[in-house]
């Protein structure tokens, strides 16, 4: 069904076959991308030179521009036709990232997923309620297959009408839910407003990625919703969801589908790779992609990596949660923030709920940020929904307080009364520049 055996090689065996790919993917790109022959030639390395996978620190970084400057198939060592499938990201800016799949891609991605999905507690015969989007975001399609391959009974939902997720659910008795994390929140708040007890589904595990989250937000959608949560973690550049994804029986650390993509942690300013355990910005290489094979990609994600082994038994990578993006780190009076952690501290706080979003004033070397956060149907009670009421001043010096002890910065706090805050049907937007805010009245 799915490749046990993979799971658990020895490290031996795994840097063999590794080693074995690595060389593969670099004479396949050398010969059929003219980008990177270039980029070869340019840092005077052959794929001949790749004698250890430690010499993959001679081969080129790859960024998100490289696939923008060679829009929409130049990065492609297949012809467009012999591909099978493409998918994009949309991006914030310009042109998207398109990438590519041949018909083994496919097969590969399926296997990871479905292995994914079985370290997280799917079985065949069970049934997987999917609400990930559907269509060019990998989300959908790709937890779709590796549902299917795994043999579960697969519910093609996707993101949004969330009534009708909630029917769904209740009739159809799924015992996997996918999602991001903030979606999963707002269909529990939508069967709790309907009066319903979200702990009473049928539901026993959750598989949430594609944006970043706190261990405190598990800790919240477990308990509300009576599940293991657990973290899935991907990019569509290196493949789609199933790059690496935690197990059931530790929730430690996010197992690395390492066969089939080679990690590297680096420091973002040097691009010298980081000690094991240090936190840098994760760098992935395609090891059996065909069509759209990557080398040395710059996710901008922060993470740290461990080799220890895991208590489930697997033998894999393990990288830890995703702390943010590079781009997300806020730099408030000279210190670094990173809205996982500013999450964490609200989840603290009793009276507010977490959807928040921060709202960027000022861009320059300095963040000047606010963060906009709801407060609870209780606390609103409690304060005759008056907005300004004393308490709403001393809710807000608490939170700077919380605020500075847990993350040493100043922010502002500004309220918003409950369900004012956008909700995401997938990723949700937590940053915002000031003209963007998206409060709805
Ligand atoms: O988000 C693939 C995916 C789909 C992963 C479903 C997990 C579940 P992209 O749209 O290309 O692909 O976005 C990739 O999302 O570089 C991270 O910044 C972020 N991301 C993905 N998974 C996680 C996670 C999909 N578990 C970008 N934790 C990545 C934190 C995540 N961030």
């Amino acid at each position: 069904m799915f490749n046990e055996e993979m799971e658990t090689l020895s490290i031996g065996e795994k840097e063999n076959l590794q080693l074995k790919r690595l060389q593969q993917t670099a004479k396949l790109v050398y010969e059929n991308v003219p980008f990177y022959k270039n980029k070869f030639n340019t840092n005077h390395v052959e794929p001949k030179d790749i004698k250890s996978l430690g010499d993959i620190q001679k081969l080129p970084f790859t960024v998100k521009k490289d696939l923008r400057d060679n829009y929409p198939f130049g990065l492609f060592a297949k012809p467009v036709g012999e591909t099978k499938r493409i998918h994009a990201s949309s991006g914030t800016s310009g042109k998207p990232t398109v990438v590519g799949f041949t018909g083994n891609d496919l097969g590969v991605w399926q296997e990871i997923v479905a292995r994914a999905i079985a370290a997280c507690g799917g079985e065949p015969g069970g049934i997987l309620h999917n609400a990930y989007g559907y269509g060019l975001f990998t989300g959908g399609l790709g937890i779709h297959y590796g549902s299917e391959k795994l043999g579960m009974v697969t519910v093609p939902i996707s993101g949004g009408n969330t009534d009708r997720q909630i029917t769904l659910i209740e009739d159809f008795r799924p015992t996997v839910i996918t999602a991001t994390p903030s979606y999963v929140l707002n269909i529990i708040e939508q069967m709790e407003k309907m009066g319903k007890n979200p702990r009473e589904t049928s539901l026993k595990y959750g598989i949430f990625g594609a944006e970043t989250w706190s261990e405190e937000m598990r800790k919240t959608l477990e308990t509300r919703l009576g599940i293991k949560a657990m973290d899935i973690y991907g990019l569509s550049e290196v493949m789609g969801p199933g790059i690496a994804i935690e197990c059931k029986e530790a929730q430690d650390g996010l197992h690395i589908a390492d066969d089939h993509f080679l990690v590297e942690v680096i420091d973002p300013d040097t691009l010298e790779p980081v000690r094991e355990g240090e936190e840098g910005e994760l760098v992935f290489t395609s090891l059996t992609k065909e069509a759209l094979p990557i080398i040395r990609y710059r996710t901008g994600d922060i993470a740290s990596i461990s080799k220890d082994p895991c208590s489930c038994g697997r033998t894999s990578i393990r990288m830890s949660r995703v702390k943010g993006r590079i781009d997300d780190m806020l730099i408030i009076r000279g210190v670094n923030v990173f809205p996982s952690e500013i999450e964490s501290a609200l989840l603290e706080v009793p009276e507010l709920v977490p959807h928040y979003q921060l709202v960027i004033k000022n861009n320059g070397a300095m963040d000047q940020v606010t963060l906009k956060v709801e407060i609870n149907d209780q606390f609103y009670q409690s304060i005759n929904e008056n907005m300004e009421h004393e308490h709403i001043r001393f809710l807000s010096e608490k939170i700077c307080k919380k605020l500075k002890n847990s993350c040493l910065v100043t922010i502002d706090a500004e309220f918003a009364a409950p369900g004012k805050i956008h909700r995401s049907e997938g990723k949700a937007i937590r940053i915002v520049r000031e003209t963007e805010v998206s409060l709805s009245h």
